[in-house]
C-alpha cells in the first residue's frame, strides 16, 4: 500500500465540488445503505450526522470501480468510523444490521411516507408520528387538519410518488415554454435540477426563467400561472417571492440554500395523450386495464383517468443573476452545499443563487456563465452531468 507508487490509486479530493460525480456509478450497494442512515438522521433532526453519511456515500459515487475490500478505501476522505463500520459489514455479510433495522423501523417508514407528502416537512411529519399517524390514509381517516398545499399533497399522493420521466419532463418543458412566450416574448427557459444533470427520472421538474432585458422579468410569474390556469393545466400553485418560511418546514429545511427569487411550487395536470405522442413507444392499453374500481374521497387515482399530476417548480431570475441561479438550481443538493462550504471555508467568499461575494476584496463578483463562477472559486469546471454528488 504505497498510494503514490500504485497506478490504480487515485487522489480523491475532499469537497464534492472538487470532484466529478457521474449519475451512474459502481457502488450503489453501499451508497444506498449509507443514504438510508443519512435520511434517518435527518428524520431525527441530526443534521451533522445526516451530512456525514451523505458525504461518505458521495465519495463512493466518485470511485472509478466497485469497492471489494476495506483496502480499496485507504486514502479516501470523508469516511468516518461509523460509515466504515457499515461498509465493512456490508462487504463481509452482504448487509448491515443497522441499515436493515432502520429500513424496517416503524418510525423510518412512517416518516418516509409522511414527508413524501407535498407540503410536509420533517417537523410536521414528526409531530404527526408522535400523535400516532403513519400514512396519508391515516390523515384522511382521522380528519387531520391540513393546509392547502398538504391537501393537494394528499389528494395527488399516488401520482406524486410516481417518478417523472424525461419524456414527461420534455412535454412539460414545451408547455412551460409556450406559456412563458405567450406572456413575455424573448424570455429564456432552462430545465434545471436532476434533469439538467442527465437523470432519466425525477421527483419533479424544475425550470429557471429569465429575460435578457433586465427588469422585463418582474411580475412575470403571476402572468405565467394565469395563462396555465386558463388552459386548465394547473391543479395547484403557490407563488412566493421569499419562500424562507415555507422552506423552514419543507424537505430542504436545513439546507441554508434558500433564495429570494420569485418562484412557484405547482402541480401540473399532464395529459397522458401528450406524453404518448411525444414518446416513440406506442401508447399502452394499461391505462384502462388497471383502472381502479373505486376512489376514496379526497384522492385522485390517475390509472382511472387520462391524466396524471406532476410536481413542477418554476423560478424567475433577473438576467444579471442568471448564472448564479443556474448554478444554484442545478444541484445536486450535496454538490450545492459543498460549493457553499468551499467558498466560505477555503476562499472567504459567500456563494448564493443570487451572487458571489468576496469578503477579502469586499465586492460582488459578476458572472455571465457558470464557468466564470467556478473560476472565481478556484475550482475546475464540473459539467452538470458530473454534479451528481
Ligand atoms: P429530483 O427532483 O430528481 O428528485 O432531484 P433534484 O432536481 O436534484 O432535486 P430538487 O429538490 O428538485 O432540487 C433541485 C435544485 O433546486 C437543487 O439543487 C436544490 C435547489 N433548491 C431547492 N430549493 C431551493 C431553494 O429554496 N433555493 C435554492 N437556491 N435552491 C433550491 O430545492
Ligand atoms: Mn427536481
Ligand atoms: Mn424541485
Amino acid at each position: 500500500p504505497k498510494p503514490n507508487g500504485d497506478p490504480t490509486a487515485m487522489l480523491m479530493k475532499s469537497y464534492a465540488c472538487q470532484r466529478r460525480t457521474p449519475l451512474k456509478h459502481h457502488n450503489s450497494f453501499l451508497t444506498e445503505a449509507l443514504e438510508i442512515l443519512s435520511q434517518n438522521a435527518e428524520y431525527n433532526d441530526n443534521e451533522g450526522r445526516s451530512v456525514a453519511f451523505r458525504r461518505a456515500a458521495s465519495v463512493l459515487k466518485a470511485l472509478p470501480r466497485r469497492v471489494r475490500s476495506m483496502q480499496d478505501l485507504r486514502c479516501l476522505p470523508c469516511l468516518g468510523d461509523h460509515s466504515q463500520r457499515v461498509i465493512k459489514e456490508i462487504l463481509e455479510d452482504g448487509s448491515s444490521r443497522e441499515v436493515e433495522s432502520t429500513r424496517q423501523s416503524e418510525q423510518y417508514q412512517a416518516m418516509k411516507a409522511l414527508t413524501g407528502i407535498f407540503g410536509v416537512g420533517v417537523r410536521t411529519a414528526d409531530r404527526w408520528f408522535r400523535e400516532g399517524l403513519r400514512s396519508p390514509d391515516d390523515l384522511i381517516r382521522r380528519g387531520q387538519q391540513l393546509n392547502r398545499e398538504q391537501q393537494a399533497g394528499v389528494q395527488y399522493y399516488d401520482d406524486l410518488q410516481k417518478p417523472v420521466t424525461k419524456v414527461e419532463a420534455d412535454v412539460i418543458s414545451d408547455i412551460v415554454e409556450k406559456a412563458v412566450h405567450a406572456v413575455l416574448p424573448g424570455a429564456e427557459i432552462q430545465l434545471m435540477g436532476g434533469f439538467r444533470r442527465g437523470k432519466e427520472v425525477g421527483h419533479d421538474v424544475d425550470f429557471l426563467i429569465t429575460h435578457p432585458e433586465e427588469g422585463k422579468e418582474e411580475g412575470l410569474m403571476p402572468k405565467i400561472t394565469n395563462w396555465l390556469k386558463e388552459q386548465g393545466l394547473l391543479l395547484y400553485q403557490k407563488t412566493t417571492r421569499n419562500s424562507y418560511l415555507e422552506k423552514m418546514d419543507g424537505p430542504a429545511r436545513a439546507s441554508s440554500n434558500m433564495d429570494r427569487f420569485e418562484r412557484c411550487f405547482s402541480i401540473f395536470k399532464l395529459q397522458k395523450s401528450a406524453v404518448s405522442c411525444k414518446s416513440s413507444s406506442t401508447a399502452s392499453a394499461e391505462d384502462v386495464s388497471t383502472a381502479r374500481e373505486s376512489e376514496r374521497p379526497g384522492e385522485h387515482h390517475s390509472e382511472a383517468s387520462g391524466w396524471r399530476a406532476v410536481r413542477v417548480d418554476l423560478v424567475v431570475s433577473p438576467y444579471s443573476q442568471f448564472a448564479f441561479a443556474t448554478l444554484g438550481w442545478t444541484g445536486s443538493k450535496l454538490f450545492e452545499r459543498e460549493l457553499r462550504r468551499w467558498a466560505g471555508q477555503e476562499k472567504h467568499m459567500s456563494l448564493s443563487s443570487h451572487a458571489l461575494y468576496d469578503s477579502k476584496q469586499n465586492l460582488y463578483l459578476r458572472a455571465k456563465k457558470e464557468e466564470e463562477i467556478f473560476a472565481y472559486l478556484g475550482l475546475e469546471f464540473i459539467p452538470p452531468s458530473e454534479r451528481n454528488a
